[in-house]
């Protein structure tokens, strides 16, 4: 079996998505997602210009040396770019393979570990009494984990919570608009929203947290120290991850689980974390984290260190990766949860999707590889539109950490 061409799909169905389509000599096709956001046409140039080329006439059951080949193969390792590239090949591999052996991915990488796989929503309000009353809606949903994100007072915006009281979108179109930040301002108030949603919805929702990289070790230390009493799921990128040692001191001062790397794309950046046991969550995704064959390899690596997946799964990565994700958490013993932030239903015009919630869980069908297909006329309707993620200042003006 042999490639014979590859295509790079870039659709705005609301939101940007980038799709490499690798096709067969045996009429069979792969889907894999190449969604950077704010960066997606960089992955294109490069899907285009160098990976397609070398693609054609290779066997697609060669899921681990053609990795190889775009990892090792390439000199200039690693970057969110080119990993994004190499996963967009990779899922799209495994796609054929499951398509070619007809059978669902999660039966090539372990089978079924569990039945269902568990999900966190995300709840956000633009101050403390309109968070409570939508997390009760996700409750109400049948969600059993939510994210709570909430406007803070003193700060004109704060990260993670939707403007105008539409959902939640984490790029806004056109060029990057800039955000204003104040750690203090923040750190004094999150104990207390804690502790008003406990009071609310009692011990068995599960809950979680985003700092999204704006605390040093020791301001993440005393916020992880302060939420103890409300038992959070997980406080996630409670500092910027670049400083694995970092950690440590958050490590050494709280028993808050840490989620960490949604911005990682390597097993290396994860390296420190595992073996000193610093963090509780893998946050690398499959369409960032070098796709299956990789990802498999970090899971394993993280399972030795009592390290469980919680990949990122927010509205900018597509239903591929999504579907992708839940064959795999299917399959890994050590799944944790899994982000899920429902695509607005004009991504479902164009992406034909076989998984569905229920009572807090997804569950994925049985149809071969990955399932989900893309509808290129729908797609086409949608044009790519320049969107780009904010820039974060202080108060006072200075670049900060978005
Ligand atoms: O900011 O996906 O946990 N989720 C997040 C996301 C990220 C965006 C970046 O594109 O932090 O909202
Ligand atoms: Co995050």
């Amino acid at each position: 079996m042999k490639i014979t061409n590859a295509k790079v799909i870039v659709c705005s169905p609301g939101r940007n998505f980038v799709t490499l389509k690798i096709f067969t000599d045996q009429g069979i096709f792969g889907l894999g997602d190449a969604t950077l956001n704010g960066m997606e046409k960089s992955v294109v140039a490069y899907l285009e210009n160098y990976c397609i080329p070398a693609l054609i006439g290779r066997d697609p059951g060669n899921t681990e040396d053609i990795w190889n080949y775009f990892y090792r193969g390439v000199y200039w390792r690693r970057g969110a770019v080119s990993m994004t590239a190499v996963s967009a090949i990779d899922m799209a591999l495994w796609d054929i393979k499951g398509k070619v052996l007809n059978t669902p991915l999660y039966n090539l990488i372990g089978g079924k570990s569990r039945k269902k796989v568990l999900v966190y929503c995300h709840a956000n309000g633009k101050d403390l009494d309109d968070t409570i009353e939508k997390i009760g809606k996700e409750i109400e949903t049948g969600f059993k984990a939510v994210r709570v994100q909430s406007g803070v007072p003193g700060i004109s915006h704060t990260y993670g919570v939707a403007r105008d009281n539409k959902f939640y979108e984490p790029a806004h179109k056109g060029l990057a608009q800039e955000e204003y930040w104040d750690t203090s301002k923040y750190l004094n108030f999150v104990p207390t929203l804690f502790s008003r949603v406990r009071e609310n919805y009692g011990d068995d929702i599960h809950l979680l947290h985003d700092v999204h990289h704006r605390c040093t070790p020791n301001e993440a230390a005393r916020l992880a120290k302060e939420l103890e009493p409300y038992h959070l799921f997980w406080l996630e990128d409670p500092v910027s991850g670049e400083l694995q040692e970092g950690l440590r001191l958050i490590r050494q001062h709280s028993t808050t689980p840490i989620a960490i790397g949604e911005v990682f794309n390597s097993i290396y950046d994860y390296s420190t974390l595992f073996t000193e046991q610093l963090i509780d969550y893998i946050r690398m995704p499959l369409v960032h984290g070098g796709g299956i064959t990789h990802m498999l390899k970090v899971a394993a690596m993280g399972s030795v260190y009592h390290i469980n997946t919680g990949f990122h799964g927010a509205t900018d990565l597509s239903p591929v990766n999504l579907a992708a994700s839940i064959h795999f958490n299917l399959a890994v013993n050590n799944f944790g949860i899994q982000e899920y932030m429902p695509h607005q239903s004009i991504v479902n015009e164009v992406f034909k999707t076989n998984y569905s919630f229920n009572d807090g869980y997804l569950t994925i069908d049985d149809s071969p590889g990955i399932g989900v297909d893309i509808d290129e006329k729908k797609a086409g309707l949608y044009p790519y539109s320049v969107a780009r993620l904010p820039v974060n200042r202080k108060t006072d003006g200075t670049l900060f950490n978005w």
